[in-house]
């Protein structure tokens, strides 16, 4: 990991953020006129409450049924693919990445939305800088150690409040949420977040999923009420 210098990973994620600002302000969560929800604004403009959305204060469990258990000392994050620098990250590797607080909400396609969330993890964009994506990389396909799969686009996957955390209000993130680590997406809809996250691959092309595969939109637009495939 020490063989990437600081310097050539500060590049990187300027020409990331240059390659991808504007797409980032096209994407709807941030570029929508008539977004639809309810309540005060959110941070970008959008109603707190996406349509369809029910706030709750309890934090729901969703899984394919197994909840796998990984320790600290057997978990790896592999990230590769379209990359220059693939790496195989272990966890003091990762908890050695800069490290970024913030406060997002979750928004479930089942319709319950957990507002205020305080996170605390590594930005997906500070990731990326360590591995720098070749110009040809267009988006993400994530894996779960429990076989899980979803993709996201790099416009998506590159916002500052997309992180993969670790830590919960302040407590190691619960085993049932996707502890050790799980990525949260909370512009698009949380099924774009895998839980217990175990290798991140750059694509040059869109490749499904398992939920996308299974008739959920590829896009996941809260504001959109983007649920479902429309030809599904
Ligand atoms: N690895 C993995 N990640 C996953 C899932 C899963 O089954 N496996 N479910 C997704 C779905 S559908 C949602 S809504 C959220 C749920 O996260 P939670 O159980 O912490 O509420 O995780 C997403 N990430
Ligand atoms: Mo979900």
């Amino acid at each position: 990991m020490s063989k990437v210098s600081q310097e050539k990973i500060i590049e990187s994620r300027m020409k990331l953020r240059a390659r991808f600002e504007e797409k980032m302000r096209l994407t709807p969560s941030v570029a929508d006129d008539k977004p639809r929800g309810s309540g005060p604004e959110n941070r970008h403009g959008m109603p707190q409450l996406p349509i369809g959305q029910t706030a709750t204060s309890k934090w729901p469990v969703l899984d394919l049924g197994y909840q796998p258990e990984i320790g600290l000392g057997r978990w790896r994050l592999m990230v590769d693919g379209e990359v220059e620098n693939p790496v195989r990250l272990t966890w003091n590797e990762f908890m050695e990445m800069p490290q970024t607080d913030d406060v997002s909400d979750f928004h479930c396609v089942t319709t319950w939305s957990k507002l205020n969330m305080r996170w605390r993890g590594v930005r997906l964009l500070d990731i990326a800088a360590l591995v720098q994506p070749k110009d040809t990389a267009t988006h993400l396909l994530c894996y779960g150690y429990d076989t899980y799969t979803t993709n996201i686009s790099l416009e998506e996957a590159l916002k500052p409040d997309v992180l993969l955390v670790h830590t919960f209000e302040g407590k190691p993130l619960e085993r049932e949420h996707g502890g050790p680590v799980r990525m949260i997406t909370p512009q698009l809809y949380a099924w774009k977040g895998s839980k217990w996250i175990k290798r991140i691959r750059f694509m040059n092309a869109d490749e499904k999923g398992f939920w996308e595969e299974r008739g959920y939109s590829n896009t996941a637009y809260p504001w959109r009420n983007d649920r479902y495939d429309d030809e599904g």
